[in-house]
């Protein structure tokens, strides 16, 4: 026997012998994708309604920004920031004059970012707003989801995230989410530097707060002389029919902090973005990474994003995500099986009516799977619905049928 894999079975034989069990995949097994498309080892080929958490907003592979990859590949890839190199530069000036900040700071996963962002607000917060030495407080939100590094986990309120990982990192105060009475509490705290949100939290089960809570926080952050922590990794890039999400209520973060979709999928990228006031309180030697700001990276970052701008993904993710809704609330008016849909833009969860430890959500994908659409669960109950944004109104109102067909199978 060869070790080639031509096989579902032998694959998810090799990856549970020889892999770590840090996840529990759906049985499928991808080999190709182009566009909203993936294709498993057998040949069937499936919608993908998890575009890999939100990193694939521009399609798999497209091929504008697999080009950008390849020419730069040939040329350079990586120098170490030890030296400068002709690409980083270019794609700083890109990313500060598209999302309108001074600086960039590149890192590579979305929990580096976050990571950086920590280190700005506290290194901020004991220089710039005097708080005393090794004493600053981030807020973050209950339900968060912003990584898994253990400083990160520090801030997480879900028991599968922290159980068994402890000491913890001090220095975080946990508040209710959507909930503008408890950040006037927590932030008048003079210890506090930041406030780190997600604009609609993903892991939560794509919660969307009320119309005018990121305004209010924005303005509760200015007022106590607080910074205002954004994360937008999963939120960002026009997944939710703006730029970012924020956008909706016009806030402007002080850290943007972004990931995934950067790079359309074909690399781990990073950043967090900054004023000057902010980003050059971390001075050299302080911060970095081996592989942050890489010329590959500097090169694909630019495309992936000018992708966004010349396809007008924005403008789908808005008009589409509004279709989208309007099917599922057609399909709830037909079964009481699904309760809700919820979302922004092309960022959407529905709620099965049934327990969160119920393995409902579970079975229904893979029923998903099995009429050609790809999803995964976020809980028991909750199913996320986030195709690449490239995806047209027929195709919607196809995936649309499939769900619905899947449903009212599963129902009977
Ligand atoms: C996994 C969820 C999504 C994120 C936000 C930072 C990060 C993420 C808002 C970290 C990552 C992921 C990673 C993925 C599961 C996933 C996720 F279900 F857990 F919540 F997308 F919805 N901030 N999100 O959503 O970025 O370090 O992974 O690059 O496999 O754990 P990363």
């Amino acid at each position: 026997m060869t070790d080639s894999i031509t096989t579902s079975q032998n694959a998810i034989a090799l990856e549970e012998k020889y892999g770590a069990h840090n996840y529990h995949p759906l049985p499928v097994v991808l080999t190709k994708g182009e566009g909203v498309f993936l294709w498993d080892v057998e040949g069937k080929r499936y919608f993908d309604f998890l575009s890999a958490y939100s990193a694939v907003n521009q399609g798999h592979c497209h091929p504008r920004i697999v080009n950008a990859l390849i020419n730069q590949a040939k040329e350079l890839t990586l120098t170490s920031r030890a030296f400068y190199n002709d690409k980083l530069g270019l794609a700083e000036k890109y990313v500060g004059e598209t999302f309108g900040y001074d600086k960039a700071l590149f890192m590579n996963s979305g929990a580096e970012a976050n990571e950086t962002a920590i280190k700005l607000a506290r290194k901020w917060g004991y220089t710039k707003k005097g708080i005393e030495a090794n004493k600053a407080v981030i807020v973050a939100a209950k339900q968060n989801f912003h990584g898994r590094t253990t400083t990160i986990i520090s801030a997480s309120t879900d028991p599968t995230a922290t159980k068994g990982f402890g000491p913890f990192m001090p220095g975080f105060e946990i508040v209710e989410y959507d909930d503008v009475a408890a950040l006037e509490k927590a932030l008048a705290n003079p210890h506090v530097c930041g406030l780190w949100i997600e604009p609609i939290q993903g892991e939560a089960g794509v919660y969307v707060p009320h119309d005018g809570y990121l305004k209010a926080a924005e303005k509760l952050c200015r007022q106590h002389h607080v910074l205002l922590m954004m994360d937008e990794i999963q939120t960002g890039i026009a997944r939710t029919g703006k730029m970012l999400a924020s956008d909706h209520e016009k806030v402007r973060p002080d850290l943007l902090i972004l990931g995934k979709a950067l790079s359309g999928g074909v690399l781990p990228i990073s950043l967090v973005l900054a004023n000057d006031d902010i980003m050059l309180v971390i001075k050299p030697g302080e911060h970095g990474s081996t592989f942050g700001g890489n010329p590959l990276a500097a090169a694909v970052v630019i495309e992936a994003l000018q992708v966004v701008k010349d396809e007008h993904l924005m403008e789908n993710a808005e008009r589409l995500g509004k279709i989208f809704r309007e099917r599922m609330n057609g399909l709830i008016r037909k079964t009481n099986m699904v309760k809700l849909v919820r979302g922004k833009g092309l960022l959407n969860a529905i709620v099965i009516n049934d327990s969160p430890e119920s393995e409902t959500a579970w079975n229904l994908c893979l029923l998903f799977a099995e009429n050609g659409l790809l999803a995964k669960p976020t809980h028991g109950n909750i199913i996320r619905l986030a195709p690449p944004l490239v995806i047209t109104e027929e195709q919607v109102h196809e995936c649309c049928d499939i769900i619905e067909k899947s449903v009212l199978a599963y129902s009977k």
